[in-house]
């Protein structure tokens, strides 16, 4: 049995909590939250009988074998710090962090402690995402050569999260970085990326949309477009559309899950909708799910000793997409080389 601990219990981090109380193999001891009136009410929730509002004291007072942290950005460097020296394992939500030298300091001090760090970058476990990179891999359309993640909305994220209405940085961090780490995921990493971006809602304080092309070290070119700007007939939210075209045949992931896959074959058509998980509720289900499938691969790795697949070391190649796409769209859409780091 994996015994850990919550550190941040607002809006998404009720996400999490579901989802372990639903896998086998792990219990969450305690909850921390400097919100005192918040961790009782999650507490109670969930039924957790230890409650903390200092992380510090959370870590000497637990034995424990990992924690989760779900935090805003601001505060991850030191709690993931804190943790690291405290000899716990480690889940950090995205966006791991504001600055690349942040970002490798936490995965310094995690790999001087020995311990397992993997940043929460869910999108790439949701089933559709899943299912479209099986068929990558089966090489029914042959090796891709051009693709596109597309994700275009109007659904107000505002009111459950409204940092990113008076955050500097928006779009990007928030959502492209997912979005980014699937073009990653399902095209490989990216060589170079120019971006342009645009601030459309006038009520709030950054960028609202981002279009982006990367070229991957595949040979894959990308359309990585996002916007949270886009009233559309359909409110696709909280879904990734995705076209792929490869030597011999195509793909598209339809609005509504639906997977069309043309090869030399013909046509099929295949649902590949998320389950709906008995705690979830549409529309986010589809991102709950992935909640659940990360935290599943997170303790399969620790069983296994195994490296996550968004290990720290791994999302510092997403965060450098994340990076070059602020400065390309800053300096006319220049294209960025990347360093991979
Ligand atoms: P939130 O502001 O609702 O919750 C953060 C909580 O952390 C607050 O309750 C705050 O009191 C607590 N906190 C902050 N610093 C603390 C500290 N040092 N010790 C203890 N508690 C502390 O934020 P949110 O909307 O839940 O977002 C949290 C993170 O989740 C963000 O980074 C966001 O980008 C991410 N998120 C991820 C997804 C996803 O699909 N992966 C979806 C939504 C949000
Ligand atoms: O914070 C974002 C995320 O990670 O997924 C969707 C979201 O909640 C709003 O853009």
């Amino acid at each position: 049995m994996k015994k850990g601990a919550l550190i941040g219990c607002g809006f998404f981090a009720q996400n999490h909590l579901h989802a372990w109380q639903e896998l086998s193999g792990v219990e969450i001891l305690a909850v921390c939250d400097r919100d005192t009136a918040l961790i009782r009410e999650t507490a109670d929730r969930f039924k957790i009988e230890r409650t903390y509002a200092d992380a510090a004291e959370l870590l000497n007072a637990e034995e424990l074998d990992f924690v989760d942290i779900a935090t805003t950005v601001q505060t991850h460097r030191p709690l993931v710090e804190l943790a690291a020296t405290s000899g716990v394992n480690i889940i950090c939500q995205k966006p791991f962090a504001d600055t690349m030298e942040d970002a490798q300091a936490m995965t310094r001090a995690a790999d001087d402690a020995g311990v397992t760090l993997m940043v929460h970058e869910n999108f790439r476990w949701q089933s559709a995402i899943r299912a479209v990179k099986d068929v990558l891999d089966s090489g029914r359309i042959g090796d891709p050569f051009w693709g596109r993640v597309s994700f275009r909305s109007a659904y107000d994220v505002y009111s459950g999260q409204p940092y990113l209405a008076t955050d500097d940085r928006f779009i990007i961090q928030d959502l492209g970085i997912h979005i980014l780490d699937i073009a990653r995921f399902l095209f490989g990493d990216a060589r170079s990326i120019a971006a342009s971006s645009k601030r459309v809602n006038p009520l709030i304080k950054a960028e609202d949309v981002a279009t982006m092309m990367l070229v991957h070290e595949t040979g894959v070119t990308s359309i990585v477009d996002c916007s949270y700007a886009s009233l559309m007939p359909r409110e696709n939210f909280p879904e990734s559309l995705l076209e792929v075209d490869g030597h011999t045949g195509s793909l598209r992931l339809l609005p509504g899950y639906q997977l069309v896959i043309q090869s030399a074959d013909g046509t099929e058509q295949q649902d590949v909708s998320p389950p709906l998980l008995p705690w979830a509720e549409r529309p986010w289900h589809n991102i709950q799910e992935s909640v659940r499938n990360i935290q599943e691969h997170f303790i399969d790795c620790l069983n296994a000793s195994a490296s996550p697949e968004t290990s720290g070391l791994d999302n510092l190649k997403t965060l450098e997409l994340v990076e070059a796409a602020y400065l390309s769209a800053a300096d006319g859409n220049r294209t960025i080389q990347l360093t991979g780091s």
